[in-house]
């Protein structure tokens, strides 16, 4: 029986040996060791053995069992080494592999404009004033010296609410009176951002909606001088310092005198193209020195203040200085236009 068991031992060495995984490792360990495996079953044989040899006999089953244990973990821990280290080399990274492209969200080119806009003013010392975007009949018309009935209210087509007197403002020039109430009686240097709204032809400059930027500066000795050598200024920070500029003379109820200013078209070089409108030039702006019944409506007594204001169109800026021909690209969502900036 001896000679049995020794047999044993070696056979199940042998099967250790060839047990290729895991899962084999601990089928042999249930048929070898386990409670019903073949030592096991040896072992229940002892009563045929004559009494003085079974003392002998248990003491080999105990140093079998525990030499074929000690094999046992030797040869889990190396199939498990190998195991990992399968793992690993089938999951490992190909760095040869092209990388999958980032999707990375950005600003609407209208931001980035308007926040370069205000890069440029705070610069030049003008703080952000927010104002609001429906506005009363009174403040978007009445209060910059534009009375109901008066012709100059052609000059902006409407979006009217249901409530009367209430509108969706045409421009941002009535946060020129919030901010002359609520800065009264200290000098303003504001910039006033927002959207506009209008009711007019949808055309490759012009939009239903559209933002605006006002300018306010309102303090004594403030001259026409002031006005137009701070908005050159603006415009070769924002467009490069050999941009031609020019002012033409214009009629805005809430400024007198009044003044548009346009900038050479970058898209066409000044040649005429559709932006232009063949002229070569694109206005950006409409500006003069602020009207004194505007400053009065203010809380500003005219005689002692004066001021300048400007309303500048960040999409027009932005076409020239991107190029983009045609201003209904702006909200038309299509993400082929808007990953370009
Ligand atoms: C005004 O709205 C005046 N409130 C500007 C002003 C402010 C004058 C302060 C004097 C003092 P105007 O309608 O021209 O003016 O518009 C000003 C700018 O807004 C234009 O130069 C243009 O850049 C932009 N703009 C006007 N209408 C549209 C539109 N439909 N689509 C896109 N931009 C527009």
């Amino acid at each position: 029986m001896l000679a049995q068991l020794d047999e044993l031992y070696a056979q199940s060495l042998d099967s250790l040996a060839t047990a290729v995984n895991t899962a084999v490792l601990d089928a042999w360990y249930k048929d070898t060791l386990g409670r019903k495996g073949s030592i096991y079953l040896l072992t229940r044989q002892v009563g045929q053995l004559p009494a003085e040899e079974r003392p002998a006999f248990g003491q080999r089953v105990n140093a079998v069992k525990q030499e074929l244990e000690t094999a046992y973990e030797a040869r889990l821990a190396e199939l498990k080494a190998a195991e990992l280290q399968a793992e690993m080399t089938a999951s490992a990274i190909d760095v040869t592999l092209p990388g999958r492209k980032q999707w990375r969200g950005g600003l609407h080119v209208a931001t980035q404009t308007l926040r370069e806009i205000y890069r440029i003013w705070g610069d030049m010392g003008f703080q952000v004033y927010r104002s609001r975007d429906v506005e009363t009949d009174e403040y978007n018309f009445e209060l910059l010296n534009i009375p109901p009935h008066h012709p100059a209210r052609d000059m902006w087509d409407t979006f009217h609410t249901t409530t009367p007197g209430v509108i969706l403002r045409t421009h941002t020039s009535p946060g020129q009176v919030h901010a002359m109430h609520d800065y009264y009686p200290e000098p303003i240097r504001v910039i006033l951002p927002g959207m506009c709204y209008r009711y007019e032809q949808i055309t490759a400059r012009s939009e239903l909606q559209f933002h605006q930027v006002e300018g306010l500066a309102v303090g004594k000795n403030i001259s026409m001088a002031d006005l137009k050598g701070t908005l050159t200024d603006f415009a070769r920070r924002m467009f490069g310092a050999d941009r031609q500029v020019r002012f033409r003379a214009n009629y805005f109820p809430f400024t007198e005198p009044s003044a548009e200013m346009d900038v050479e078209c970058i898209i066409c070089g000044g040649d005429g193209c559709n932006v232009c409108k063949y002229t070569g030039w694109v206005e950006i702006l409409g500006c003069g020195m602020v009207h004194p019944t505007v400053l009065r409506n203010g809380g500003y007594d005219p005689a002692v203040y004066s001021g300048f204001a400007f309303g500048m169109g960040p999409e027009r800026i932005a076409m020239l200085k991107y190029r983009i021909d045609d201003i209904r690209y702006f909200w038309g969502n299509d993400l082929r236009f808007l990953e370009q900036f």
